[in-house]
This record gives C-alpha cells, sequence and structure tokens, in this order.
C-alpha cells in the first residue's frame, strides 16, 4: 500500500542480546528518536523460552531455530514501542534487510549487524502483528498512554 492513507500507528521494536553486549542500544534508540518517532513504552527484559517460542511461532519449525532461541534468551533485551505516522514501515525501513550481510547502509542492519541471526533489533512488520506483538510483550493492546 504505498498509495493508500498514512495512519498514527505503533509498533513492537526490541533491541536484541547483541544490541545490549554491544553498547548499542544508545545508537539504536537515538536513531528512532531522530526520525520523529514518539516512545510510548520501554523496558529493559529477558526473553524466556516460551516467549520466544510465542514471539517466534512463525520460525519454531525452522532448523535454525535452536540457534535463535539461544540469541534472544541469552542476555537481557530492551523491549519498546514507537508511535508515528505509518510507524511500522518507518522502523522496517530504519531497521533494513533480516540478513545484516545484504541490508543497506545506512541502515541499522546495515551499519551494525552481522548476519542473518545477530542482526541486533526485532520490528513488527505489520498492523496485526504488532498488536499481537505488543500484548505479547507489555500484555495490553494499543490503546494510548
Ligand atoms: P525480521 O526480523 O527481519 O522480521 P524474520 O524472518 O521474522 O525476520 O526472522 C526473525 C529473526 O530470526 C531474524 O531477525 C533473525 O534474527 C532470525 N532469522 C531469520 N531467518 C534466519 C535464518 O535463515 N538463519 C538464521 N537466523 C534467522
Ligand atoms: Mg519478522
Amino acid at each position: 500500500m504505498s498509495d493508500g492513507a498514512r495512519h498514527i500507528e505503533r509498533t513492537f521494536v526490541m533491541l536484541k542480546p547483541d544490541a545490549l553486549e554491544r553498547s548499542l542500544m544508545g545508537e539504536i534508540l537515538g536513531r528512532f528518536e531522530r526520525k520523529g518517532l514518539k516512545l510510548v513504552r520501554l523496558e529493559l527484559r529477558r526473553v524466556t523460552k516460551e516467549l520466544a517460542a510465542t514471539h517466534y511461532a512463525h520460525l519454531v519449525d525452522k532448523p535454525f531455530y535452536p540457534e535463535l532461541e539461544a540469541y534472544i534468551t541469552r542476555g537481557p533485551v530492551v523491549a519498546c514501542v514507537w508511535e508515528g505516522i505509518d510507524a511500522i514501515r518507518v522502523v522496517r525501513n530504519l531497521v533494513g534487510a533480516t540478513d545484516s550481510i545484504l541490508a543497506a547502509a545506512g541502515t541499522i542492519r546495515g551499519d551494525f549487524g552481522v548476519d542473518k541471526t545477530e542482526n541486533l533489533v526485532h520490528a513488527s512488520d505489520s498492523p496485526e502483528s504488532a498488536a499481537v506483538e505488543i500484548r505479547n510483550f507489555f500484555n495490553e493492546s494499543t490503546s494510548t498512554l
């Protein structure tokens, strides 16, 4: 939908364990701030194996899932929600392609990501997944502050 109406949206973003291990939290959050997005939730937390399986339900049967589970559960993450016009697409554009090797320079993954697993950031890919992910992590819907 490139020419549809633009709406204020909320999107779920998670800075994955490598982002914190590499002290990139300020750099990454700063990019969302400088884009003009509004921060509406933010929490430091751990992803359990159960939450990992819920969040990555579309990937649990993939051969790389054990590696993904070990990665996402190995240290603290920053779970957050950002709000803005077309926020879901805007954030996905800032984050870049899944495979950090292929991600464009100027995107978070293109500038700092290592490979296809260790790619620093999760971002919702649709309004439906944003609603589900915000509920999974913050136990609430996308209602206003
Ligand atoms: P996305 O994070 O760009 O939305 P998804 O396909 O939803 O990409 O995959 C979720 C996460 O699973 C990726 O960000 C990455 O950490 C990991 N992942 C995806 N595909 C692969 C793969 O082929 N090998 C290893 N890890 C992968
Ligand atoms: Mg995804």
